[in-house]
């Protein structure tokens, strides 16, 4: 069985666990806690040097694939029936992959900073292991790996402005792509959907219950006024989400909370 090592609040764990969970190909899912597991992520994974990133995917005849793209061409090679992508739009989805990651780089820098000044944002962030009476206290660790990630991940030079034109920008590409119909592909739902709502998780998170408040973590992942600007993108979502995101794997509820 594959292992899938990723973070359930990356918006590239999210698409490949999606697909993954779509085209049902079984998976054991270990959550990646920066600074705390890189080390055990860099052995197994074999990259002794440069930055580690996730989500990767370990599996047997040493399959070690380090970016959500290649895990999704994986996936499509391992189950070509669940129609992820689709040969002859191939090109379609790969291009509709690179505009997920531009909506996703330029939201990730914009969240980090919110992230990083709201306390309770960074509090809603430790994993569940950890118990909730030493969050607090471990608060200043939490920070530190955050700084971490938004260093790595950082346009230097770029303002945030520069990070709202390129979200505004993308999400109209987006917006035309899909152009009032159902799934961005005319063939039917595809990864090119998945990439992309995924990716729209740094405008406005899901939320599964929309009666329920954001959470400071939520909130800090969402830009409100790109969220109202493209309040159709986000109601497509929402819909697709709840059609097509399975809750269940192989009639059991999936254990992963990447979902
Ligand atoms: N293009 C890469 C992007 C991977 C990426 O940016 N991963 C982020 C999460 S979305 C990550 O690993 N963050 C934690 C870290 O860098 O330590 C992919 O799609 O696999």
């Amino acid at each position: 069985m594959y292992r899938l090592i990723g973070m359930p609040v990356s918006p590239a764990t999210k698409r490949v666990c999606w697909a993954l969970d779509f085209a049902d190909i079984p998976y054991h899912f270990e959550e990646y806690l920066p600074q705390i597991t890189t080390s055990w992520v860099r052995l197994r994974s074999g990259q002794f040097s440069g930055p580690v990133s996730v989500p990767v995917l370990l599996g047997k005849g040493g399959i070690k694939l380090l970016d959500s793209w290649d895990i999704a061409l994986r996936a499509h090679h391992d189950r070509p029936q669940a129609g992820l992508i689709p040969d002859a739009h191939r090109e379609a989805v790969a291009q509709m992959n690179t505009l997920s990651e531009q909506i996703f780089y330029a939201g990730r820098i914009l969240a980090l900073d919110r992230v990083l000044a709201d306390n309770h944002a960074l509090l809603d962030l430790f994993p569940s292991l950890i118990p909730g009476w030493c969050r607090r206290p471990m608060l200043p660790v939490m920070r530190n790996t955050i700084g971490a990630i938004q260093k790595k991940y950082a346009d230097p030079g770029s303002t945030e402005q520069d990070q709202i034109k390129k979200l505004d920008n993308a999400l109209s590409q987006v917006r035309a792509r899909l152009d009032g119909k159902a799934y961005v592909l005319t063939d039917g739902f595809s990864y090119a959907d998945m990439t992309i709502i995924a990716a729209l998780q740094v405008i406005r998170p899901y939320q599964p219950d929309n009666s329920q408040p954001q959470s400071a973590y939520e909130k800090a992942w969402s830009c409100e006024t790109l969220a109202t600007q493209y309040g159709d993108l986000l109601q497509w979502r929402d819909r697709i989400y709840k059609e097509k995101r399975k809750i269940t794997y192989r009639n059991k509820p999936t254990k992963h909370p990447a979902r």
